[in-house]
């Protein structure tokens, strides 16, 4: 039995590089919650819960995340063994009802810490292990403004950092929606894949008009064009359009991949680790849909550095990706919170070889960014100066 004595849970205040404009919110900064846990061994494990804009996108909060760490899962966790990572989380679970992105955060840094033990990567405890050490790498354009996306279009390109684009829509009229992505398909032309991203903010008469326009304009997927609960719509776009549907809010753990797969509400799943409740139960969803024959793509939270390495480990397990991944959070802040930020090259990012997550926090940046400090880092505040 190796006993968990200590668990630490902080938010994190981030800055984004410019405004990220979303269907139901437009961000200015992140919010992450960070867990630290330490074992009998004094060996640490990190995790990280993050959600997008507040309570707009789910029902868990960077407030609610760390609220339910704090004063229901720790005090489960710190009566289990950190060694058995399934049998932890299913006693958390017997008692804590949802809540996947706070089990998320605690589930990572059980595996960070069981890595660390063990000397090999956390890709290596999930599934068959480790497949692939790179992924390809989304980035998404949603400054709200067409210029400026195909501005940031080619400085992404040139920099042979991203060549896969996902378009933030929904909140305009179909047609202008529309019009702002075929501009932006144009100038990309062969150079690269472009997305959307409806965030459920069509009916289904606007998402089967939406998904003929798109399709003409030469968009390669759809994601998540009607509320999340409205399966049967779902299942009558996919089978009514050529351009696939890719679920994403409707996709919240293995019950949801059965349920979507058996009645074909989408041909594309977007695996998210927080919304799967941790990458174990994002392992299974990725095989449901690999028995259903339906795509992967590795989804985002636009989280930090600790929570994207994590996703990174889990897609890195999935024998077929061909959708690629959208792992750019760490790019969309303005500081990075690991002392070694992850590497980003040729169109993808390399997956950490390290033991556990193979990252670690860069102390300063993540006192002087807590939301509960009481004084800043002075040293970071002289070098931001
Ligand atoms: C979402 O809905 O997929 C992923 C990328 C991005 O820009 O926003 C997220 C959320
Ligand atoms: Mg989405």
């Amino acid at each position: 039995m190796v006993a968990i004595v200590r668990i630490d849970t902080f938010i994190v205040d981030i800055p984004t590089i410019r405004p990220h404009v979303l269907a139901m919110a437009t961000m200015h900064h992140q919010s992450i919650v960070l867990v630290r846990m330490r074992d009998a061994d004094g060996i640490e494990g990190i995790g990280e819960g993050t959600t997008i804009g507040g309570l707009s996108y789910g029902e868990e909060s960077p407030e609610s995340i760390k609220l339910a760490i704090d004063a229901y899962i720790a005090p489960i966790l710190k009566t289990c063994d950190a060694a058995r990572i399934g049998a932890a989380m299913a006693c958390v679970a017997k008692s804590v009802v949802g809540n996947h992105i706070a089990k998320c955060a605690v589930e990572t840094a059980l595996l960070d810490m069981a890595g660390k033990r063990l000397g090999v990567p956390v890709s290596e405890l999930i599934g068959g292990g480790r497949v692939r050490d790179r992924l390809p790498v989304a980035w998404t354009l949603a400054s709200g403004d067409t210029a400026r996306d195909i501005e940031e279009a080619e400085r992404v390109l040139d920099l042979r950092r991203h060549n896969i684009f996902k378009l933030k829509i929904g909140k305009r009229a179909v047609r202008d929606d529309v019009a702002h992505v075929a501009a932006i398909k144009r100038a990309v032309g062969d150079r690269g894949s472009v997305r959307v991203d409806v965030n459920q903010n069509w009916s289904e008469a606007q998402a089967d008009l939406g998904m003929r326009l798109l399709e003409d304009a030469g968009v390669d997927l759809v994601e998540q064009p009607v509320a999340r609960h409205d399966l049967a719509a779902m299942s009558r776009l996919s089978a009514k359009h050529i351009v696939p549907l890719m679920a994403d809010e409707a996709l919240h753990g293995p019950a949801d991949a059965f349920a979507i797969s058996a009645r074909a509400g989408a041909r594309i799943f977007a695996v998210k680790i927080a919304q799967s409740g941790g990458l174990l139960p994002a392992h299974a969803v990725a095989t449901i849909a690999q028995a259903a024959g339906i795509g992967l793509y590795g989804g985002t939270m636009l989280e930090g550095g600790v929570g994207t390495a994590a996703s990174a480990h889990l897609c890195a397990t999935l024998p077929s990706l061909a959708w690629g991944t959208e792992l750019f959070g760490p790019l969309l802040l303005t500081e990075d919170i690991l002392a070694e930020p992850l590497r980003y090259a040729d169109f993808e990012l390399e997956v950490p070889t390290g033991p556990g997550l193979g990252i670690s926090l860069d102390e300063d940046r993540l006192a002087f960014f807590r939301r509960d400090r009481t004084a800043p880092a002075l040293h970071v505040v002289a070098e931001r100066a």
